[in-house]
């Protein structure tokens, strides 16, 4: 007696578990902010100690723009909302911006 296999293909393909995206925070040059100022803001928002705070300020600063760090879409809005925040309420055009990594 023969005996046979039936294989039956599936169609549905297994879903990935992704990883989330992550949002970088993009600190943007201006001409007005005090540089101590926004290594104070550095520090405050973003936890980084004075030499990394400094560096980061300094490659904004001459380069136009420098990201900070990556984050899950809702800290990393919420962290670029407070810092530059922090600008307005001095009245500095100091300004934080976020994007998706590729
Ligand atoms: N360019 C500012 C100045 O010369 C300092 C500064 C650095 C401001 C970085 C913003 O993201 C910035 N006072």
């Amino acid at each position: 007696m023969s005996q046979q296999t039936v294989l039956t293909p599936r169609t549905k393909t297994k879903p990935k578990t992704e990883r989330p995206k992550l949002w970088k925070v993009i600190l943007l040059n201006d001409d007005y902010t005090p540089r101590e100022f926004v290594v104070m803001v550095l520090k405050a928002v973003f936890r980084m100690g004075a030499e990394k705070a400094y560096a980061v300020m300094l490659t904004a600063h001459r380069r136009g723009a420098c990201v900070i760090a990556v984050f899950t879409k809702d800290v990393a809005d919420t962290k670029a909302k407070e810092a530059t925040e922090l600008g307005k309420q001095k009245g500095y055009p100091l300004y934080f911006t976020t994007e998706p990594e590729e």
